[in-house]
């Protein structure tokens, strides 16, 4: 299970109201206890924050706001003596418009990196421009970026107009994101080269932001008009992404032998089947993972739960290690929030762990944390994202662990003050964050869920139920989506009840399993004597 921290909601140390890389190091042991195998840190580089990290201007040190790099380096160290491997996020589709090799870039037409980002010149009259220079008529093509115009459903235009130059530059998420030119070799041999400075720092592997951006048609062409109002990062797909991608995996798989580094891309494409790709092939491997949003959208409803799991079992084919599982992330309203009850939560928590594939969790899940509410007035994320990246409550005190007191960043998530934090779920033996260590201790002990075959098992309506299997190890998962009480009758053999997701003890198990409504369980094969 990978844990997905965002730094500036883990934990505060600093007391300017920001969780920091100190405030993760201080809370590694509940990390580490709950199972996990490895954090993946959310960016904490330099950057003038316009996307909250994602718009990184040095790619090789830790900004002021998160501490320093040897406040970093005690972080690996001590991740490591708890048996918790680190990746860190790699952002390479686009820099801050503020990092130096963008400052340079758009200083001239001729200087060393002036192409190292997508330059343009407006359409001309003959080209179909029209309007005065700079205007959007004379926008290269008609891509959209990515967040909607505040207060509107409209995504504004991918070209910014620069003064200097004379000419647009192109940015697939904000104006201060300024896409990097892949195409050119300095910028592959420089974005290498940051994979090399966080391995020599003792990283295990790279969470990489949205890598299917950095292949692009050069002649960027015009989106059809049906797919124009589309932020053309969600349709992005070009070839000449898999090269550089495969040679980013050469640069992790030789900086040691045999490799022991991983790389997990985030790709955000129509289908399953797009994200596949970016696995590449056994000749030219790419990514070791490839975010599969595709279930993170999905309704809490059987059917499409089926859909979402069966589409990716068959692409998968029994042998390979495919899939991710992503419920939650600083992208998207928690699931709990989505579901509706805690219940369902706590039922998705079962499902999450007991897929065949990687699970990732994202820090206060294990809480079963719901969206903070944020008023306008404090809604600071140009995307909309505020909610989900409400700061983690260590405990029940008004400053619930937080150095900077009762203000952070964001306001905190519902019920803070009296169950919805880690002091007081860690006290209640029923509580979502023990929930989570139950089955993570089940998991980690069982062959067939940790990489076992998997089979769907006929149950009733509204309910999923498959099995998990490795060698003699065989595991029983059923899941009821209704909100009514279920009967499921149970495949020959002799059933122990392993976890249930629902306060309180359950039904005894017999030929049959009762589960209550929103409730899942998970069964363990008793073989022999
Ligand atoms: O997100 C990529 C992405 O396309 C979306 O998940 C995006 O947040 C969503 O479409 C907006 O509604 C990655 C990061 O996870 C995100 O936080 C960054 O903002 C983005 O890239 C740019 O780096």
């Amino acid at each position: 299970m990978i844990y997905q921290i965002y730094p500036r909601s883990f934990c505060d140390a600093s007391g300017d109201g920001v969780g920091d890389l100190e405030g993760i190091r201080r809370h590694l042991d509940h990390v580490a206890r709950l199972g996990t195998d490895a954090i993946w840190l959310s960016p904490f580089f330099k950057s003038p924050m316009a996307d909250f990290g994602y718009d990184v201007s040095d790619y090789c040190d830790v900004d002021p706001l998160f501490g320093d790099i040897d406040t970093f380096d005690r972080l690996v160290q001590q991740a490591h003596e708890r048996g918790l491997k680190v990746i860190v996020d790699f952002v390479p589709n686009h820099t801050s418009d503020r990092h130096p090799w963008f400052e340079e870039s758009r200083s001239s037409r001729d200087n060393p990196k002036h192409d190292w980002y997508y330059w343009r010149d407006g359409r001309t009259d003959a080209e179909g421009g029209w309007g005065p220079p700079g205007s959007e008529g004379r926008m290269p093509n008609n891509w959209r970026a990515a967040f909607p115009e505040v207060g509107g459903k409209e995504f504004p235009p991918a070209w910014t107009w620069d003064r200097r130059r004379d000419q647009f530059y192109l940015h697939l998420f904000l104006e201060e994101q300024p896409d990097l030119n892949w195409g050119n070799p300095g910028v592959r041999a420089a974005m290498e080269d940051v994979l090399r400075f966080w391995m020599a720092r003792g990283v295990d592997g790279f969470r990489i932001d949205v890598i299917h951006g950095i292949g692009k048609d050069p002649a960027l062409p015009d989106l059809p008009p049906n797919l124009a109002p589309i932020p053309v990062i969600a349709l992005n797909d070009h070839p000449s992404a898999h090269p550089y991608v495969c040679s980013l995996r050469s640069v992790v798989d030789t900086w040691e032998e045999p490799p022991r580094r991983m790389l997990v891309g985030e790709v955000v494409l129509p289908t399953a089947g797009h994200t596949l790709a970016y696995y590449g092939t056994a000749a030219l491997p790419e990514l070791n993972l490839v975010f599969n949003f595709h279930p993170l959208r999905a309704p809490w409803q059987a059917s499409a739960w089926r859909r979402r799991v069966q589409e990716v079992e068959e692409m998968l084919g029994p042998g390979g290690w495919w899939p991710t599982w992503v419920l939650s992330n600083h992208d998207n309203p928690r699931h709990r929030t989505r579901y509706g009850s805690e219940g369902r939560a706590r039922a998705a928590a079962l499902l999450l762990l007991t897929l065949r594939g990687t699970p990732f969790l994202y820090a206060g899940e294990e809480l079963g944390l719901e969206d903070a509410e944020v008023p306008p007035q404090r809604s600071v994320d140009p995307g909309g994202r505020d909610g989900c990246r409400a700061p983690i409550p260590w405990d029940a005190t008004p400053a619930h662990g937080w150095a900077g007191g009762p203000d952070p960043w964001l306001p905190w998530p519902p019920g803070a003050a009296a169950g919805m934090n880690v002091a007081d779920q860690m006290d209640d033996p029923d509580s979502v964050l023990h929930l989570y260590r139950r089955i993570l201790v089940a998991r980690k002990a069982s062959p067939a869920l940790l990489h076992g075959t998997f089979r769907w098992i006929e149950s009733p309506q509204d309910t999923l139920a498959y099995t998990r299997e490795s060698g003699g190890d065989t595991r029983l998962v059923v899941i009821n989506f209704g909100d009514r009480e279920v009967k499921v009758g149970l495949p020959e053999g002799c059933w122990n009840l392993q976890v249930r997701t629902g306060r309180g003890s359950g039904p005894d198990v017999a030929d049959h399993l009762v589960l209550r409504g929103e409730e899942a369980a998970l069964l363990v094969e008793r073989t022999g004597s």
